[in-house]
């Protein structure tokens, strides 16, 4: 996910606080520094950084962890709060009826992020979506945007020989009138000149668009904050998408920075593929960050043939922790049908499944094991899945010859289920995070789950 350098800079400085239940002073300043090192090197600036590492001392000499809360938990607790607070409030958004003016410099990702967009709220909404391109300034503008909506029932509107951008914008509303969603592209330059704030200005006039996205790319770091506040004063801004955070360390100077202006944050880019959009909540992006996990972040990944309520209880089903093999087995299954090792995880509690800290490496071999591990585990009884610790050396050979593995791979994946099944015994004692995954899952037994 974004930000992965921060989130390790983070673990790395709260691991040494583990065990602990009561930090010296030299401790307490040594945790401080080497979070307040990670936030400088996402790029966050120097008077935020300042200001959550300042907070972040004051509260862990004020407040007592709660009791039944490691001192670590407490520190990521307390930090979560701090960053919840420097990236600002969600905004929800109702697509319904809404036409989009997508505006931002040049080479920012409009063009794709319109494409992104158009299929969000197509596949999730079923809406009948529309996409302008009114890029008159770069030829193959409306060929990019045919290109990445292909294979979509979307309505892509372009005129390619058409020099002046408010034709296009009139002639297309005109043409695609029945859309539930009208997203319209438009073009960027280098900065904010004279002519671009005119265009924008008259096609925003034409188009009354009911929101105005501002594309932004998040290796701008800081620098994104003049910008979004400049075009804010230009077309109001209603929202801010932050694009390829997937190719920067330091994207927290861009999403710090933009939070400032005012304008909310939307969504997130992370890649150059259509699906590669994700929807910006601080609380979530956070508890992500944080590895506190995403229910809803999860849910968002469902394939297209699950509906929305078979969604819900898979990915809850992947959060509760439980930890025979044959729920492992069920939640290699469901992760099967989701997605990626690799997507998934970045939605759930670090430490789940003992992976939390899994180096890309690691989550590709996961990836892998998933399908032999699935066949081994066919060769075993109800019994054996239910009670991993009855396979003992007689059984495992037996398993082994039935499902044409090794020995080796037997025993690989009872350590697997082992150390995770260790892993989320160690969280359970936390009952603050219980509390919090709970009451982000709705209403399951509290011994379920991991933390
Ligand atoms: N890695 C990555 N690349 C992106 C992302 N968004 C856009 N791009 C790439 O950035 C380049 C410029 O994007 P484009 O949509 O043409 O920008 P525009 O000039 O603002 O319309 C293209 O090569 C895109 O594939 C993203 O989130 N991640
Ligand atoms: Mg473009």
């Amino acid at each position: 996910m974004a930000l992965d350098g921060l989130r390790s800079g983070i673990f790395a400085a709260l691991s040494a606080l583990k065990g602990k239940r009561k930090l010296d002073e030299g401790e307490l300043s040594e945790m401080v520094l080497n979070i307040k090192k990670s936030l400088l090197e996402a790029d966050f600036n120097v008077r935020q950084t300042k200001e959550i590492s300042e907070r972040l001392e004051q509260r862990m000499r004020d407040e007592e962890p709660r009791p039944g809360i490691t001192l670590q938990t407490h520190a990521l607790n307390i930090l979560y709060t701090e960053l919840v607070r420097i990236l600002g409030k969600p905004r929800e958004i109702h697509p319904h009826g809404q036409t989009i003016l997508m505006v931002g410099l040049y080479g920012q990702g409009k063009t794709t992020t319109t494409a992104k967009l158009a299929e969000w709220w197509r596949r999730r909404h079923g809406m009948k979506v529309a996409v302008i391109e009114a890029d008159s300034h770069r030829p193959g503008a409306y060929a990019q945007l045919q290109q990445l909506l292909a294979d979509t029932p979307t309505t892509v509107y372009g005129e390619p020989d058409e020099k002046d951008a408010l034709t296009i914008v009139r002639n297309g509303i005109a043409a695609v009138g029945d859309a539930d969603l009208v997203i319209i592209g438009t073009a960027g330059r280098d900065r904010l000149d004279d002519e671009l704030q005119v265009e924008l200005e008259n096609i925003h006039k034409v188009a009354n668009a009911t929101e105005r996205f501002l594309v932004i790319d998040a290796q701008v770091g800081q620098a994104a904050g003049p910008v979004a506040a400049n075009f804010h004063d230009l077309v109001d801004i209603t929202g801010v998408i932050v694009t390829k955070l997937d190719g920067t360390a330091r994207g927290g100077g861009a999403l710090s920075t933009v939070a400032t202006t005012g304008a909310p944050i939307v969504f997130i880019g992370e890649g150059e593929k259509v699906g590669d959009l994700e929807l910006f909540e601080s609380d979530r992006f956070i508890s992500r960050l944080l590895g506190m996990g995403d229910i809803q972040g999860l849910i968002d990944l469902a394939p297209d043939d699950l509906d929305a309520e078979e969604a819900q209880r898979i990915a809850e089903r992947l959060m509760s922790g439980r930890f025979s093999l044959q729920d492992m087995d069920q939640q290699m299954e469901m992760m099967s049908r989701i997605g990626t090792v690799d997507r998934i995880m970045s939605h759930m509690p670090a430490g789940m499944f003992g992976l939390g800290g899994m180096t890309p490496r690691q989550k590709k071999e996961m990836q892998t094991n998933l399908d032999r591990f699935r066949v081994i585990m066919d060769s075993m009884t109800a019994d054996e899945k239910n009670e991993p610790t009855l396979l003992k050396q007689e059984r495992i050979r037996r398993v082994a010859r039935g499902s044409g593995a090794t020995e080796k791979e037997v025993r690989a994946l009872l350590a697997q289920w082992n150390k995770s099944r260790k892993m989320m015994k160690g969280m359970r004692g936390d009952r603050q995070m219980r509390k919090k995954m709970k009451d982000m899952m709705g209403s399951l037994d509290d011994s379920e789950f991991p933390m």
